[in-house]
């Protein structure tokens, strides 16, 4: 690094110093808090998304500003690799170095020896970061942020690419790195295309389908659907509703993050909407979960793992088709998954494998196998699909007759490629193709449901002074520290019929969160609250 360029360092980081007492981590998805406290440390992964482009030569990084299902007043940065997927594991702990340097010297210092040791060569490459926010007000000032760290490293430029869903700048960013059109409009047209060649594939029920209402949680997934239901798939019957247009707040009781945790109606859906198929996007829409209205407020609920089972009962059907299609199938679920959903999945015959929680996980895991379809209970997922199979299947339909079943089945999963973000989880993608596959199935909402039952379970979030005392084992189902506190909550878990229960230290919240399952609604909530109590006790309450 040159003098030139460690003084446009100096000079740049000196307009956004560390907040006092800001202890910032990676976490589970790029670094998130309270908004006010967070523009040097956008700044700062700014400069880090420079660096990785320029790494990774000829390539553009994307740098998203969102907090996801996070309250209004929070707000978040994480970065795209070239691939579309999360930035690499093996850069997080520069990431973390550099938003937690104490003064502009240091942090220039820690650039300048990670620099060397990566020989990213700065000034004869050029390197491009696009940047996107969602609909938070914050958003814009820590964006501006976002493009004076960019633009600091010298031969790289920042685009700033406005309102997006986190899924919808991951697909562009790939798009862009495959040298494919990858602007809004390809999205939604590339939607558009394979939605409407699925639903062409149905074999019967050509019917357009019942009414659907969406929760677009006041955030930036109810403002995307509209356009794509305006533009482009306009005989879709889809109501939405907390457009963030009505006065309401973002992820404010409503929004998937909500409805699964809560397990309750958001606002603006009741009593009128009764037995109605409805949905619910998180924040930033990479997130989705089923629900409807039973009685009154009661919902039942179908989450990520309920989408899951869909999505694999439909592609191992076409696969079944081809006498499996030579292909790997796996799924993949957290220590958070429903058990029942999981024991539905081995009774299936699939391969079930766990990751940690977390999407990097779960997509790194999904990417061995040539359909790898994961999940997270909160809706975040998607199915992804090997290059490799995806042209063993394109070659396979050549010799086959048009219109036979294998040649429909092929064109089917070809056809979920192209819908299904393969990036990262996407609540639009997602819709859509659940909205093929009940319309290709001719079930209801209520019939999915029917599936499988789920097993009672809670989840709560304890407040402690210092979640990171908490340490879990890698699949986090087991608690390594505090010392003796896994003894504890084993003696707890004994009492219950189907009991199970874990804790672990939130990625993206200062909190231990604690799971309960059990075979009564009852005794998963009380499982829950002695856990609970467990972990106050053992960590202390703030
Ligand atoms: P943390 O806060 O680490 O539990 C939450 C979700 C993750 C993942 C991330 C990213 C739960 C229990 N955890 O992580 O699954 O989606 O947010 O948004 O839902
Ligand atoms: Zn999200």
């Amino acid at each position: 690094m040159d003098e030139t360029q460690i003084a446009s360092l100096l000079k740049s980081s000196d307009l956004f110093p560390l907040p006092q007492s800001l202890k910032l981590s990676y976490g589970t998805a790029g670094f998130r808090g309270d908004a006010t406290l967070l523009a040097s440390t956008v700044y700062r992964v700014g400069i880090l998304s420079s660096l990785r482009s320029l790494k990774l030569k000829p390539s553009t990084i994307g740098l998203m500003i969102t907090a996801s299902h996070n309250k209004v007043s929070d707000n978040g940065v994480k970065v795209s690799d070239p691939s579309g997927g999360m930035l690499s594991q093996e850069w997080e702990p520069f990431a973390d170095q550099i938003a937690n340097a104490s003064s502009p010297q240091k942090l220039v210092s820690l650039i300048k020896e990670f620099v060397e040791r990566e020989e990213i060569s700065i000034g004869d490459g050029e390197g491009e970061v696009w940047l996107a926010r969602d609909t938070r007000p914050s958003g814009e000032a820590l964006l501006r942020a976002a493009e004076i760290g960019v633009s600091s490293v010298s031969g790289c430029v920042a685009v700033d690419l406005g309102v997006l869903t986190t899924p919808q700048l991951h697909w562009m960013v790939r798009a862009k790195n495959k040298g494919l059109n990858a602007t809004e409009k390809a999205y939604f047209e590339s939607l558009t295309t394979s939605f409407k060649c699925l639903i062409d594939l149905i074999p019967f029920n050509k019917s357009s389908g019942s009414k659907l209402v969406l929760d677009g949680a006041n955030g930036v997934g109810g403002e995307k659907m509209d356009e794509l239901l305006r533009g482009y798939l306009s005989n879709l019957d889809i109501e939405i509703r907390n457009t963030g247009r009505d006065g309401g707040v973002l992820n404010e009781s409503v929004g998937a993050d909500f409805v699964q945790k809560e397990n309750v109606a958001p606002l603006g859906f009741g009593v009128n909407d009764v037995g109605v198929r409805c949905v619910s996007f998180d924040g930033d829409a990479d997130r989705l979960v089923y629900f409807y209205v039973s009685s009154g407020e009661k919902i039942e609920l179908l989450d990520g793992d309920k989408i899951l089972s869909l999505f694999a009962l439909f592609v191992k059907e076409q696969l079944n088709v081809l006498d499996n299609g030579c292909c790997r199938l796996g799924v993949v679920q957290t220590a958070y998954a429903n058990g029942a959903s999981t024991d539905y999945l081995n009774g299936l015959g699939l391969d079930v494998v766990f990751a940690k929680t977390g999407v990097k996980h779960l997509h790194e895991k999904a990417a061995e196998f040539d359909v790898g379809i994961y999940f997270e209970a909160n809706g975040h997922g998607t199915i992804l699909f090997s290059e490799d199979y995806v042209s063993l299947l394109v070659d396979k339909r050549k010799g086959l007759s048009e219109g036979s079943d294998e040649y429909n089945a092929v064109s089917r999963l070809v056809a979920v490629s192209k819908l299904i973000n393969q990036a990262v989880g996407d609540a639009i993608s997602g819709l859509l193709l659940v909205e093929v596959v009940l319309r290709h199935m001719g079930w209801s909402v209520q019939k999915w449901n029917e599936l499988y039952k789920d097993l009672p379970s809670r989840q709560v979030k304890v407040e402690v002074p210092d979640r990171t005392a908490a340490v879990t084992t890698r699949e986090e189902t087991e608690a390594l520290r505090p010392l003796g506190i896994q003894d504890a909550i084993n003696g707890e878990i004994r009492k219950y019929k189907r009991g199970r229960a874990f804790i672990r230290p939130s990625g993206t919240e200062d909190v231990v969160r604690v799971y309960a399952e059990a075979s009564t609604q009852e005794d998963a909530d009380s499982l829950a609250d002695s856990v609970a109590q467990l972990v106050k006790s053992f960590l202390g309450s703030s």
